[in-house]
């Protein structure tokens, strides 16, 4: 049987950690990288950031696109996409640790006040400032996936009071659940700290907006660690500078690199991240698409394949 070939197709994401780790995990397998790809009719896989315009077209063979990220709007909006090729989304165990860091570390950063602390340090106050205890800290994970659960299950083990938002019920211990658009507003009127890890969606786009962060007690956070357009940006703009929202820290925004005009660089009450809350890590994400790969090949199904008709 001829050597699988896969074809790196990651615009501005450095291929040398991704060669190595494949190397590592599945020797067997003939990396190229776009666009030297050689005779396009040799590509069975494909791993995509930023696809290549019209590259998916070209290549007659492909059985299998793989997204280097967990979000896939971006690959979903290539008008090339073959209809018939399943698109699997990133599930990573480096990815999920990264973003249940990035989480705990956001969360915990309001509950214990730190940015009340770091403005009273520039003016030289020494004052000591009370936190609630965890159990009193309402979080709520907007989203209840991969990565939304493990964040949601860390924050349980921390003694904070945690809800999530999804799509369909869930039940994870110690997590109140609230699901479709029926659950949303009672969902928000619980909640002090909003965290986002939605997909992008046409029913998710533009979620937290005027109406939405309204639904927050007063006084509440926002940690958006999904993507831009989940936000209307002068909407979380208005509710911070009204007093609604006491604080946001954004990793995505809805363009990228965030403008260096943007309000958001020198909102006081704001934390711009570039995009980076977590990263896919190739050590521990190319075991995950060799496994993959070894299970398409010997016929078994595929994990974590894209449901188009959802949009994740
Ligand atoms: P999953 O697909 O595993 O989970 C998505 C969750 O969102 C599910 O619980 C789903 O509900 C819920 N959901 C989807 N649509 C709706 C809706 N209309 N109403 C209510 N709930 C909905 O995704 P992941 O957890 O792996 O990733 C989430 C997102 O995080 C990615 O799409 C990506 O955009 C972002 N991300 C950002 C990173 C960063 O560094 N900033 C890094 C990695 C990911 P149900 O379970 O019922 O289907
Ligand atoms: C992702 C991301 O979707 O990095 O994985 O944003």
């Amino acid at each position: 049987m001829p050597a699988p070939v896969l074809l790196y197709a990651c615009i501005g994401i450095e291929p040398k950690r991704w060669i190595d780790a494949f190397r590592l995990h599945m020797p067997e397998l003939e990396v190229r990288q776009w666009p030297d790809m050689g005779d396009p009719a040799d590509i069975e896989y494909v791993l995509a950031w930023k696809l290549p315009p019209s590259l998916l077209q070209t290549l007659p063979n492909l059985k299998v696109i793989f997204s280097l990220g967990a979000g896939v709007e971006q690959v979903l909006s290539d008008h090339t996409l073959p209809t018939g090729v399943p698109l699997v989304r990133m599930v990573d165990p480096g990815l999920t640790t990264g973003m249940i860091e990035f989480v705990l570390l956001s969360v915990l950063r309001y509950h214990r006040r730190l940015p009340e602390y770091e403005a009273n340090q520039k003016v030289h106050r020494w004052q000591e400032l009370v936190p609630k205890l965890p159990q009193e800290q309402r979080v709520g994970l907007m989203g209840m996936g991969e990565l939304g659960a493990a964040c949601a299950q860390s924050l349980v083990a921390l003694g904070f009071d945690v809800a999530g938002w999804s799509r369909s019920p869930k039940t994870v211990a110690g997590v109140t659940s609230f699901h479709g658009p029926e659950g949303l507003i009672p969902f928000l009127n619980r909640t002090d700290m909003v965290v986002c890890l939605l997909p992008l969606t046409a029913e998710t786009d533009s979620i937290l907006n005027a109406q939405t962060l309204a639904a927050l007690p007063r006084g509440a956070f926002v940690i958006n660690v999904a993507r831009g357009r989940h936000v209307v940006e002068e909407d979380l703009l208005a509710a911070l500078d009204s007093g609604q929202i006491a604080g946001a820290t954004l990793d995505v925004f809805r363009r990228e690199p965030l403008p260096s005009d943007h309000p958001f660089w020198s909102h006081p009450r704001v934390t711009v991240m570039p995009h980076s809350a977590a990263l896919t890590q190739p050590k521990t994400a190319a075991r995950t698409i060799a496994d993959n790969i070894r299970r398409h090949q010997s016929g078994q199904p595929l994990r974590h394949v894209v449901d188009r008709r959802r949009g994740y």
